[in-house]
């Protein structure tokens, strides 16, 4: 099973700390979108929209990361897996929408300068902490859901954002950042001169 990533975005870096917290055997194969790798016809038939991450397993070309954050916890068993019941996966089918619908749309227009007012995130970061009332994971247990969600606030910009009226959504970020998959994903940026 290989992934083709560029770890340096939270969409890839997310997937990538999944694979290093569990250990789980998969080839992490660096394919650099800014040196328009992504963009090669051979690279093409894996992810025709011509982005990262991807993964292959078998005849299976899988791209969009929550897809394949789910699909990997499924795999592997001894990880923290995805919930078979149906409300169990729908609370963790919410989460990923919401960072994808909201979160990660939220977060691209400060990036892309089209919003440039850091407190227009305050009210996501309101509803995560409100989730994170007396639960140590976004449901309870350790889950997908914590990589894809945590990964945003841990970004450049993530660092950036005022986390004092939220004391759950603190606690919970520490949490993640200290663990094994997230201390091993960092992407080490070289000393200045
Ligand atoms: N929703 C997708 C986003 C994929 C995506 O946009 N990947 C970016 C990096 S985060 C990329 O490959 N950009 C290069 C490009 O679009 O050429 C996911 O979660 O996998």
């Amino acid at each position: 099973m290989r992934l083709y990533t560029f770890p340096v975005t939270p969409n890839n870096r997310k997937v990538v700390a999944f694979i290093k917290h569990y250990d789980l055997d998969v080839e992490i194969h660096q394919v650099n979108f800014a040196k328009q790798e992504t963009k090669q016809p051979e690279y093409l038939k894996i992810h025709p929209m011509g982005k990262v991450p991807a993964l292959v397993d078998g005849d299976l070309n899988l791209w969009e990361s929550n897809a394949i954050l789910c699909y990997l916890a499924a795999k592997f068993p001894e990880t923290c897996g995805v919930p078979t019941d149906i409300e169990g996966r729908a609370e963790v089918d919410r989460w990923l929408h919401w960072q994808s619908c909201h979160l990660m749309t939220a977060m691209g227009a400060l990036k892309a300068g089209e919003e440039t007012d850091l407190e227009s995130l305050q009210p996501l970061l309101a509803v995560l902490d409100q989730q994170l009332e007396g639960r140590e994971y976004i449901l309870g247990e350790l889950g997908v859901t914590d990589f894809a969600l945590a990964v945003y606030l841990l970004t450049k910009l993530g660092r950036k954002l005022d986390y004092s009226a939220h004391p759950n959504l603190t606690a919970w970020r520490d949490r993640m950042s200290e663990m094994k998959g997230f201390v091993e994903s960092q992407v080490k940026r070289p000393a200045p001169k």
